[in-house]
């Protein structure tokens, strides 16, 4: 079904559907773009008409009538409702859908992700599916979600640092947050992103279908390392799910976090970046981590054909 539709969203970049509602997404994002480009063909063919029709040396004087065929109202009113049908009928239910009807509790997986600059942390409520209790004042560089240590429930929470496992065939719902500014947590291969917003706790779901490994980015510019803001998600079959949730809650016992300093060389450090939010009038600091790259001089071109 995808195959024989997805030929704009192709050219755009989009990259294959992995979620059980992405299709859906795929079918208005498909034909929205069909639709905009036969409009732009048909207004831009009109204009040009126009311009010939009504040149000024075969209308020197203004004719106040206008246009006496009804076709050109026939054609916006068939324009409108094409955009209503498409605004009433598709997308927002599809929307409606992705915001009222959350998968039953019973069934889902349930992770919180905390967005900071510039990384995605994840928690998850460990074997006794309880998530302990997260306080601001406790956040350290080893601590970077603020865990209670004296809550008994957050004993088995996992935390991990841009990588996020879930199983596949099974709803998922991630209750986003953050640290610091606004971040959007976004999957394009699971069509759904949503904004992380400080003070917030803001759920999405989306159903995982295909195995794989998936990109998480940052869908706001959050700062100067926002470009590196990127994680993980690894849909697994059921049993090599349950295999790392396992290695994590082992994990979890000897250390209560990984360290919140693991980044690719060259990538800004994790934490407030100084400087993201310059004060007004301060001189522009210059970005260290986009430096261009000192290129050698090069040879002046040669005319050829010597
Ligand atoms: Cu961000």
């Amino acid at each position: 079904m995808m195959s024989s539709l997805a030929l704009i969203n192709e050219f755009l970049g989009q990259p294959p559907n992995a979620s059980e509602h992405g299709y859906q997404i795929d079918h208005i994002l498909e034909f929205a773009h069909w639709f905009m480009g036969a409009l732009f063909v048909g207004w831009s063919a009109f204009f040009v008409f126009v311009l010939i029709r009504f040149r000024r040396s075969r209308h020197p004087k203004a004719d106040h009538t206008g246009v006496r065929s009804g076709i050109s109202t026939h054609l916006e009113f068939s324009v409108v409702l094409i955009e209503a049908v498409l605004l009433i009928g598709f997308a927002i239910p599809l929307w409606a859908k992705r915001v009222n009807e959350f998968p039953p509790a019973q069934d889902t997986i349930l992770v919180h992700a905390v967005g900071q600059q510039f990384n995605w942390n994840f928690h998850l409520p460990g074997p006794d599916g309880q998530f302990g209790r997260r306080d601001v004042s406790l956040v350290s560089n080893s601590n970077p979600l603020g865990l209670d240590p004296n809550d008994p429930a957050g004993k088995d929470d996992i935390v991990t640092l841009g990588e996020l496992h879930v199983p596949v065939d099974r709803p998922v719902i991630v209750e986003l947050s953050s640290k610091d500014v606004i971040h959007n947590f976004c999957l394009p291969h699971m069509r759904i992103a949503a904004d992380a917003i400080p003070g917030s706790l803001i759920p999405m779901w989306f159903k995982p279908i295909k195995e794989g490994t998936y990109e998480i980015v940052c869908g706001q510019l959050c700062g100067l390392g926002h470009y590196g803001m990127k994680g993980t998600l690894v849909v697994d079959p059921p049993d090599k799910y349950q295999d790392w949730l396992k290695e994590r809650a082992e994990l979890a016992g000897t250390q209560n976090a990984p360290p919140s300093t693991q980044r690719p060389a060259g990538e800004p450090s994790v934490g407030p970046t100084p400087g993201t939010v310059p004060p007004p009038g301060a001189p522009k600091t210059e970005n260290p981590a986009a430096k261009p790259e000192q290129k050698p001089a090069q040879p002046a071109p040669t005319p050829s054909g010597e």
